[in-house]
Parts: C-alpha cells; structure tokens; sequence
C-alpha cells in the first residue's frame, strides 16, 4: 500500500483547502469540498474492505452508491487541513443501500462529512446526468461576490450579465452563466435539491448572501470558476458607486464567445 499521505488527492485537497483560507473565502468553519475519486486509484492507498463506521447521510444517494469521495468534515476549518489532513478531511464511500456513507479513512476523531454533504451529493448527481467527466464540488464565502449580494439584483440573468461586463475574459471562463437561489437555510435537504436542480444548467450557483457552488472536472476548474467569479465581483464592488464610463459591450462579449468557440447563454445578453 501506498503512503495516503501523497496521494495525490490528499494533496489537492490540502492544497485547495489552504489557498482558499488565506484568500479570505473560508473563515472559521465556512466552505467545504467533495472531490469523486477513482477507485482504482484509492485501491492504491487504502483497503477497500476495510471500513472503520458507517455514517447515516439523511437522504437517498442509490444513484451513486459505491462511489467514494474526498469530503472536508462537518465543523472543520480549512486553516487546518494542510497541517492535519486525517483529522478535516474523510474518506467515505456510498453505502449500497444509498442511506450510509462508510468511511474508509479520515475523521480521526470520531467526526464526519459536512452538514452541506447532501447539497454536494445532489450537486454530483446533477453534473455527472449532464457531464460524465465532473469531479468536483466546492462551497465557499468569497468576500467580493457577498458583498455584491447586497446591493446587486438577485437575479441570474441580470447577475451573470454585471459580472460578464467587469472582466474580459469571464464570458469565456462561464459561458453557461451562474445560477442564482435566494437565501435559504443551509445544511438542508432543501437547499441541496434547488442547487442540485441549478446544477443541470450552471457550473456556479449563488447562495444568496451566504456564498457560492462550483463544480468541475479537476480541482483547478472549479477553483477558477469561483475565482473568476469573485474577480469580476471585486472589480464591481470597486466600481458599483463611481460613475460608468466605459463597459464591455454585449456585441463585443458575443465576439469574445464567438472566437473562443464557447458555448454560452445568449439569452442573458441584451441584443
Ligand atoms: O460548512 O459553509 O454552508 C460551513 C458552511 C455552511
Ligand atoms: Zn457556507
């Protein structure tokens, strides 16, 4: 068996975890990650048999039991995965009956997955009907995107096109636009299955003054989705109060889509 240590998982996770406290996204316990991993690959690190407890997940997950997942626990603060991964981060595999999730390694101290596992589970379901190939999803805080919350309309259209006109390139990086939920209460079954439901359209999802989903293949697109995102809503919080001279105008951003060959929502343009 290989050392789980540098598996490379492990180190994604640690990594991603790090970077995304010290930008500010994550304080205390906020944010979390689930990462589906490949089972061959895990069959390297750990043994697959040996389960250490089941966990209930409060909800049905059949359509994915058997998959196992790198998931940040419940209450953990990411300041803390890099320096000790076994006890923030968990390893769990989806029971067979699709109710518990078996842990194969990780949540040393008796802990578990976070309170928003359900979200992310149904957030996978979505995203693998529509792309076979995601991997990823990620919940933070970003600071600019928040704060954009509040004094910018909470609607998706309206939300995508501010955010398209403040960088060149975010057409590009999220032609398929960010979904927008109002505020709802987090840790529920509830709002899992409106992101999820959001998820068959969009990679991003908004949490109403709370935060923001992303999804992706690696660990490197969904971090940039949400970078993207939040670099376009610090240049609006920037901006928002001083007089508009000049902007990225819908004919240039249908250029930018039509070069770059992206698939995009032209219904949120203003043509
Ligand atoms: O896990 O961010 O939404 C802490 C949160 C809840
Ligand atoms: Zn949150």
């Amino acid at each position: 068996m290989k050392d789980i240590m540098i598996a490379p998982f492990v180190c994604d996770m640690r990594n991603i975890t790090e970077v995304m406290y010290r930008l500010g996204w994550d304080e205390r316990n906020g944010g979390n990650i689930s990462y589906l991993l490949d089972e061959n690959v895990v069959g390297e690190y750990l043994d697959l048999s040996a389960v250490i407890r089941t966990i209930p997940l409060g909800f049905d997950a059949t359509e994915i039991s058997g998959k196992i997942f790198i998931v940040t626990g419940t209450g953990k603060y990411f300041r803390n995965v890099y320096a000790d991964p076994e006890n923030n981060l968990g390893i769990v595999r989806i029971g067979a009956d699709g109710k518990t999730a078996e842990l194969l390694w990780g949540y040393k101290d008796g802990g578990k997955f976070t309170s928003e596992f359900p979200a992310h589970l149904m957030s996978h379901m979505s995203r693998l009907s529509v792309d076979p190939e995601n991997r990823v999803v990620m919940h933070c805080h970003p600071t600019y995107t928040l704060a954009m919350n509040y004094v910018h309309e909470l609607d998706e259209k309206k939300f995508t096109h501010t955010l398209w006109e403040m960088c060149t390139e975010c057409i590009v990086v999220f032609p398929d636009g960010v979904g927008v939920l109002p505020w709802m209460l987090c840790g529920t079954n509830s709002i899992g299955e409106a992101t999820a439901e959001k998820m068959k359209e969009f990679r991003l999802v908004v949490w109403g003054m709370h935060g923001i989903y992303g999804a992706g293949k690696t660990m490197d697109e969904t971090f940039g989705l949400i970078e993207t995102v939040e670099k376009a809503a610090q240049i609006y919080m920037l901006t928002a109060h001083l007089p508009r001279i000049n902007t990225i105008r819908d004919d240039q951003m249908v250029e930018l889509a039509e070069f770059f060959g992206v698939k995009y929502r032209r219904d949120f343009l203003n043509l």
